[in-house]
């Protein structure tokens, strides 16, 4: 039996729910000809600040045993390059082809996120934004992310609210005390949905230098060690709001996917595993075919929120 992929949400088709999360895609062109972007739901763009920034020192990324530390610090052209030379590709190549593009924004500042939407909205190629309130190698608040502080995640979701009409995600961190104030300030804001979870603070260090593996100190750890806990918070945000919930951390077969829909998501991001394996944005999407066919379902989305029945 065929299994219908499709889902709608936020007033646009995804021709299925996978896409590539943030930071692990740049913004598209870099994978063209390696990755069949036309097989994805879709893709999330690096984290984009107002300023060019250059990013951390090398290296920027180091493996452990159960996934692996970033710190690569937000290196990105900046919102004005992007507006004028990736957001053009992105319209002809991904959404003129029918591939969802959320434009993932950062900032320091509630005024930079405001900016950079301001400066983007211009744009086409997009669907919407990602607003990254969780970054943890950035160094406002003294390294605390906006995600930790619900007054915070509404000052920025409210704040790029009046810009926009175009679908905002809020993503947040997994290493907070409690997700209800937080998931309860982005909606009462105008988040249109959420994304669970960014990487977990965390540190690996060389054991004979004594030294951090990356360049920049601390990082954030994604991969296998994620998924258990980026599922718990999709399943805990499912219990706290109605909006669409986009599941990340850790995924990297049909069957991870699956777990995240479960919880209640309704569309999940690859990101570690495509640093191993480019294309396995297209493999989960065909593992997660398979599976959803052998439990004779028609359709993906009768998986999301099953952990709730
Ligand atoms: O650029 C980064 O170091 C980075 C970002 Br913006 C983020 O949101 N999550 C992450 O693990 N790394």
């Amino acid at each position: 039996m065929r299994v219908e992929l499709g889902v709608e949400l936020f007033g646009a088709a995804f021709r299925n729910p996978v896409l590539l999360a943030a930071g692990t895609c740049g913004f598209g062109r870099e994978l063209d000809g390696v990755v069949r972007l036309d097989r994805l739901g879709g893709i999330v763009t690096k984290s984009v600040t107002l300023e060019p920034r250059v990013g951390n020192p090398s290296p920027r990324v180091a493996e452990f045993p159960a996934g692996m530390v970033n710190s690569i610090g937000l290196a990105n052209p900046g919102a004005r390059a992007v507006l004028e030379e990736r957001l053009p590709w992105m319209r002809e190549n991904l959404a003129g082809r029918g591939t969802r593009v959320f434009v993932s924004v950062a900032g320091h500042t509630v005024d930079e996120y405001v900016a950079v939407v301001r400066t983007l909205e211009a744009g086409e190629g997009f669907l919407g934004f990602e607003l990254n309130l969780s970054c943890p190698n950035d160094d406002r608040m003294g390294g605390l992310p906006f995600s930790h502080d619900p007054e915070a995640v509404a000052q920025v979701v409210g704040g790029v609210r009046s810009l926009t009409d175009r679908p905002l995600l809020a993503k947040l961190a997994p290493n907070v005390a409690d997700l209800a104030p937080v998931v309860r300030a982005a909606e009462e804001a105008g988040a249109d949905g959420l994304t669970l979870v960014n990487t977990l603070p965390g540190l690996a260090l060389d054991r004979s230098s004594a030294r951090s593996l990356l360049g920049g100190g601390p990082g954030g750890v994604s991969g296998p060690a994620l998924r258990p806990i980026g599922i718990e918070a999709v399943w805990k945000a499912r219990t706290l709001t109605d909006l669409p919930l986009v599941g990340v951390g850790g995924i990297a077969a049909g069957g991870d996917a699956a777990e995240y829909l479960l919880a209640g998501a309704s569309l999940v991001q690859i990101g570690t595993a495509s640093f191993w394996d480019p294309r396995s944005g297209e493999r989960v999407v065909n593992e997660l075919t398979t599976l959803a066919g052998g439990r004779g379902l028609g359709r993906i989305t009768e998986l999301t929120g099953a952990a709730h029945a």
